[in-house]
């Protein structure tokens, strides 16, 4: 019997980090229109693309907000993108020079996620699409450029049991300054309200319970036809997606509920 309660407690333990975790990474959702979720494009010394963003360093997922008319699905314009305007050589951070022309070239993404350009001009949304940001033409550069990130709706390929979308980029330099492309970084969307989000509460009425299994049961046979908060709340094991892995987590977090734990 010991042993027995040892293990339990050890799983609703676990159970409690797991939630603790994820509502550190949600909290950083909530930081909305706000330049701290900008990046800052720059160079380094020897010439190769750099750029500081906290929702990279932060692992942030950005909440797209449902969209109807023009585009259907969810929608949002953060992160956008600025030049660094002052250099900072104690990190190796220095400001763009004139004739850069600073790309977003997609490496990969995830079905129906797409970016449109300004004016929605162009669609980001196959591997080695490329977007031309900026083409800096003062000293320090300036510009502030947002495109439209989308989970599209209308899209055939939109997964019924995902929760988030990535996307793989890098930026890429095609002016006269020539200099060498980024490292690559992954941006991630849901179109579920993630900051709100209790990963459990999968009937959304903010207490994890154990009638919540009887909707989690629901949303795992049928997630399409679930709400995105819904859909959030079920990925017990935080990995984007609802299916049969999250079955063992979601009854650690309602075991640890239960104990009041
Ligand atoms: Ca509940
Ligand atoms: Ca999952």
């Amino acid at each position: 019997m010991h042993t027995f309660m040892t293990n339990l407690d050890k799983i609703v333990r676990a159970a409690c980090a797991i939630t603790v975790l994820t509502f550190s990474v949600a909290a950083f959702a909530g930081e909305k229109h706000e330049h701290g979720d900008d990046f800052v494009i720059g160079v380094s010394g020897a010439g190769e693309l750099k750029f500081e963003a906290e929702p990279v360093e932060e692992n942030e997922i950005f909440s797209l907000e449902t969209v109807s008319g023009i585009l259907n699905g969810w929608a949002g314009d953060e992160p956008g993108f600025m030049p660094l305007d002052e250099n900072e050589p104690d990190e190796d951070f220095f400001t763009l020079a004139i004739g850069a022309e600073i790309q977003l070239v997609l490496v990969s993404i995830d079905p129906a996620l797409k970016a449109h350009t300004p004016g929605f001009g162009d669609i980001i949304d196959q591997p080695g699409d490329a977007w031309t940001i900026a083409t800096v033409t003062t000293d320090p550069p300036a510009f502030d450029e947002h495109p439209t990130w989308h989970i599209d709706s209308d899209d055939p390929s939109l997964a019924a049991n995902q929760v988030v979308w990535s996307g793989t980029f890098k930026f890429v330099d095609v002016g006269t300054t020539a200099y060498a492309d980024s490292e690559e970084f992954t941006l991630r969307f849901s179109n579920a309200h993630v900051e709100d989000c209790v990963p459990g509460d999968v009937d959304l009425d903010g207490i994890v319970h154990r009638s919540d299994s009887c909707y989690f049961g629901d949303v795992l046979r049928n997630p399409g036809a679930a709400s995105p908060d819904a859909k959030c709340a079920a990925d017990a094991n935080g990995d984007g997606y609802v299916n049969k892995a999250d079955v063992h987590a979601f009854f650690r977090i309602l075991a640890a509920a239960r104990c009041g734990l």
